[in-house]
């Protein structure tokens, strides 16, 4: 629900004059979408916004070097990310060995037929496809289509470093819903289920999409907000909040308010580690909930400097 869809897209990088080009235009014809690139900056930086599935490099290129091309893509992408086909008139064992090693899946030769290198993509396109596919499902809940926890993880280890490397404010939500054992007990799992994946589209609609939101698991979700101050994060919360009570979320939920409680972080300097700002949410939360739920709690900074303390 809430991941990114998968491309379908395909990128060639060849010379703009290329002697290739009815073969690359068969590629085309079979209704594949297709970017071209000529030159490498214009490749990697096709790659950064279309994220092809397969890039067909044109090894005879006389105007880039397509090894570094591939050895260049490799830094960023891994090998299960995209599949690079290298297309070469030089057949040697030697070239074919330097190009895989640079990190290409299949060196072709250039004398192949429009209808096998046809084949040839549309098999890698499947492959990385379900790659893609199946790497997705390891970092989403199934429930709510949220990212689930491992993902969570992940993301929080990205912006702690990035928070980090360039001095940027990194905040994060955590929100439990109240009692909702209660809500399960009474008016059965399956409304309770309903109740996640509504809460899960609340707290996504908040979000700009530069922010993440996860489920943590049962009824805890967190946000993530890169960029952000403690105030920033304070109304983002409170919004969600407020949102929540105002919403007949579910309709069989025999006119009971559904409410969640929400405690906030922001990175400080005396945070130490991504866990420790997790702590901090954590322990905001735990104060809301102690205060009588439904409510927004930041947590205290413990560093004098910074002036994200409050409560
Ligand atoms: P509090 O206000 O203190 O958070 O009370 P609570 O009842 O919300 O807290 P608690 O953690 O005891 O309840 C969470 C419940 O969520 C318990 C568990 O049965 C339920 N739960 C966990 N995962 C799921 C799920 O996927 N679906 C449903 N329907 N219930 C779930
Ligand atoms: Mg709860």
């Amino acid at each position: 629900m809430f991941a990114d869809p998968i491309n379908d897209n395909i990128l060639i990088v060849s010379e703009q004059q290329d002697a290739k080009v009815q073969l690359f235009r068969a590629i085309e014809d079979d209704g594949i979408k297709t970017h071209t690139a000529h030159s490498v900056a214009d490749a990697l930086s096709t790659i950064r916004e279309a994220d092809p599935l397969v890039i067909v490099c044109d090894h005879d290129a006389l105007n880039f070097d397509a090894t570094a091309l591939v050895r260049e893509i490799r830094q960023t992408y891994p090998l299960h990310h995209n599949s690079i086909l290298s297309f070469t008139s030089e057949t040697s064992s030697d070239t074919a060995l330097t190009l895989l090693s640079a990190g290409a899946d299949e060196v072709i030769d250039a004398e192949i037929s429009a209808a096998e290198l046809t084949i040839r993509v549309k098999n890698s396109i499947e492959r990385i496809r379900m790659i893609r596919h199946l790497q997705q499902q390891t970092r989403l809940d199934p429930l709510t289509g949220l990212y689930n926890r491992n993902m969570f993880l992940e993301l929080m280890d990205k912006e702690w470093s990035r928070s980090e490397r360039y001095e940027r404010p990194l905040s994060l939500i955590m929100v439990d819903i109240d009692r909702f054992k209660q809500i399960n007990d009474q008016c059965g799992h399956l409304v309770g289920d309903q109740v996640l994946i509504d809460v899960a589209t609340i707290l996504r609609n908040q979000c700009r999409k530069s922010e993440s939101v996860c489920r943590l698991g049962g009824d805890e979700f967190c946000m993530l907000l890169p960029e952000t101050m403690l105030a920033g994060a304070s109304n983002c919360a409170e919004r969600c909040r407020t949102t929540l009570q105002q919403q007949t979320v579910s309709e069989n939920l025999h006119n009971r308010l559904l409410t969640a409680s929400f405690g906030i972080a922001q990175k400080d300097r005396s945070m130490t580690s991504a866990r420790e700002l997790i702590q901090a949410a954590d322990g905001a939360l735990l104060r809301s909930k102690s205060i009588g739920r439904n409510a927004v709690s930041v947590a205290a900074s413990s560093s004098p400097g910074d002036h994200s303390g409050f409560e």
